[in-house]
């Protein structure tokens, strides 16, 4: 039940093109009630209502599942959810997302050249057989039907993160997050500094921008490498726990409820009926290991 880098581990990777495939395909597997779409589809939507839940209501910088504490908590639940659906799709119980280490590919002359975006790995959802389907509006904050391939700005913008910082933020930041719990710059502590809100390499953040087009959307799931990219963030995170395993997660239940969906024990924004909170995924290795935490370290 290993994470494995999807440059090192074809099979892992074949598998998760297999397996997103199956799961974008309508007929074989619907999103009930929704004519023409997909359980991949249902997972787009879901990020994107979860990004317009500001929380609280009547500004921008926090939602339900980005610019507070339950970024690092809600992505982890989100790829876990996917990954239990591919699992089945693929037919393997043991299954697990790969995980793309872009600090590697940002040490290349021009990480373009990467594998990673070659026609046997992530290259070849971009030879329009991949169709959009869903795309988030960041004006109306809708999410509309449309029908287009899959679009990619590949280094038209940002930068890929240094090992060098990711490793400094992990070292240095002893605590996960700190008050107001926000996505503002002078707010530190390894949530915020991995998000990418904090710091000058603006970590996640910054692979959103760097790798463009629908990955800088509310729809960005819609692009297959949002997953291996969340694997890694994930990655980070699982590196920063190893380092500080005696530092709690940040805010326990009795903060107010302007920190909803934040708090450790407040149910995390989902359209299923189970109710899991940051609490409950703190300890990851009951669904996963990773392969190696130590070039983070
Ligand atoms: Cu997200």
């Amino acid at each position: 039940m290993i994470r494995s880098n999807a440059v090192k581990d074809l099979a892992a990777l074949q598998k998760y093109v297999e397996g997103v495939k199956r799961l974008k395909d309508p007929v074989q597997n619907p999103w009930p009630g929704q004519a023409n779409l997909s359980i991949y589809d249902s997972l787009v939507a879901w990020h994107h209502r979860a990004m317009m839940i500001s929380t609280p209501a009547g500004q921008m910088a926090r939602n339900a599942a980005h610019g507070g504490p339950s970024f690092l908590p809600w992505h982890r639940y989100f790829l876990v959810r996917l990954e239990s659906l591919l699992r089945k799709a693929v037919n393997d119980p043991h299954f697990r997302i790969p995980y793309w280490d872009w600090n590697t590919d940002a040490e290349l002359q021009d990480p373009r050249t990467s594998v990673i975006w070659s026609n046997q790995y992530l290259g070849q959802f971009v030879d329009g057989k991949w169709r959009v389907r869903l795309m988030g509006d960041g004006r109306t904050m809708e999410l509309g039907r449309v029908n287009r391939p899959l679009v990619r700005y590949l280094g038209g913008d940002g930068a890929l993160p240094s090992r060098a910082n990711v490793r400094k933020v992990i070292q240095e930041n002893t605590v996960y997050d700190k008050t107001p719990y926000d996505a503002a710059q002078s707010t530190g502590g390894a949530r915020n500094s991995i998000e990418g809100w904090a710091g000058k390499e603006r970590i996640h953040n910054n692979v959103h921008v760097w790798v463009g087009g629908d990955m800088g959307l509310s729809s960005s799931p819609n692009d297959p490498v949002f997953f291996l990219h969340h694997c890694n963030v994930d990655r980070l995170w699982a590196a920063w726990q190893a380092k500080h395993p005696t530092a709690a997660y940040v805010p326990d239940a009795a903060a107010p409820d302007t920190l909803k969906f934040h708090r450790i024990d407040d149910p995390m924004y989902s359209p299923f009926p189970e109710k899991v909170t940051p609490r409950d995924v703190l300890n990851y290795s009951q669904y996963y290991k990773y392969d190696t935490l130590s070039d983070l370290l």
